[in-house]
């Protein structure tokens, strides 16, 4: 019996140092261990023993489960360790493999626009103020000299929310309740870019929805000839260093007098071509001296202060500027479109 029971522990851990599977462990402990396993078939037939020999033959069956159990411990520990370090370089990620390109989108060319014209602005002081897209009568029309009966204030021509209310169809509003805000107290600098809405058929020149901006100055002693000063060096930073103005007499409700504002084509550089037609010049703004009345309302004495005021079109500047064609275009979402503008 003592033999036997040698024999198995030989056996079974000879058996267990083969295994190379947790599983394979699993079934050697079943084999030996387990209750219909070889070592409780000998505890077992130990009733045929003598008193004498029962406790030895109980210690060294004792002894040997131990032996073989230990043996299955050891080499499980061993089979999870290798099976871990297994996992660990199966997942072992390389950090020097080059990445998958990340599509990213890009700067709306209206964005750029809006975006340098705000950087030469706040260099020379201004602020950037904005204000709501859905605008009343009162702001939109009332304050800025537009009286009830003005053809600008016709349903046709605007988009209409409730009586007085109305999508805004300039972001002058903004400088209205601006101007409000200081309390008759100058000087007020600022510029209002923005979404204006008009009731318009779409084309390759027209849109219901379009960008402005607008600015205004008010202090003691404006004078038009800092209006021309300021949108003189606008000119030249943004079409070139060699531009010229020229002012021609224009109306607007509230300015006066008003201005229509040229710059010499940036293409032909006056001689004539075909952005210019032939011309030598490019309209980009209409401007003016804002109206005592739009002072007036907005809590400004018209008598101590002055002001200029100018707007122009972001859409129109931008496709001179990169010669697009169609103003439908901005609105199309096509990054084929937007991508080809400098990014920076
Ligand atoms: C333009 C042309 C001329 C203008 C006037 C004002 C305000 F609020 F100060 F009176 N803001 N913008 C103005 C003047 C806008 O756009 C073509």
């Amino acid at each position: 019996m003592q033999e036997t029971l040698k024999q198995l522990e030989i056996e079974a851990i000879a058996k267990v140092e083969a295994a190379s599977s947790l599983k394979e462990v699993n079934d050697i402990r079943v084999q030996y261990l387990g209750k219909k396993g070889p070592i409780t078939e000998v505890l077992r037939g130990m009733g045929k023993l003598s008193a004498e020999e029962r406790p030895k033959m109980g210690a060294l069956a004792n002894e040997v489960r131990e032996q073989i159990a230990s043996a299955i411990a050891e080499k499980n520990e061993q089979l999870e360790a290798e099976e871990v370090k297994k996992k660990l370089a199966s997942q072992t990620i390389d950090v020097t493999l080059p990445a998958s390109p990340i599509k990213i989108g890009a700067r709306h060319p209206l964005t750029i626009v809006v975006e340098d014209i705000e950087d030469l602005f706040i260099g020379m002081g201004y602020t950037v103020e904005e204000g709501p897209e859905v605008e009343t009568d009162y702001y939109n029309f009332e304050a800025l000299n537009l009286p009830k009966e003005h053809p600008a204030r016709d349903m046709q021509d605007s988009f209409y929310i409730t009586e007085d209310t109305l999508m805004r169809t300039q972001t002058s509003p903004v400088q209205a309740r601006t101007l409000e805000k200081y309390k008759g107290q100058g000087p007020v600098k600022i510029i209002c870019p923005g979404k204006v809405y008009r009731r318009d058929s779409d084309d390759a020149t027209h849109s219901h929805q379009f960008m402005q901006i607008e600015g205004l100055v008010v202090d003691h002693n404006i004078s038009m000839s800092d209006l021309k000063g300021t949108l003189e060096t606008v000119a030249r930073k943004m079409f070139g260093e060699d531009r010229e103005i020229r002012l021609r007499p224009s109306f607007f409700p509230f300015t006066e007098p008003s201005v229509e504002v040229d710059v010499s084509c940036f293409k032909c550089g006056g001689k004539g071509c075909s952005v210019c037609k032939g011309t030598g010049w490019i309209e980009i703004l209409g401007a003016g001296m804002v109206h005592p009345n739009v002072l007036r309302m907005s809590g400004f004495d018209p008598e101590t202060y002055q002001g200029f005021a100018f707007g122009m079109g972001v859409e129109r500047i931008a496709m001179l500027k990169y010669g697009i064609d169609d103003i439908r275009h901005f609105y199309t979402n096509d990054i084929r479109f937007t991508k080809q503008f400098k990014q920076d």
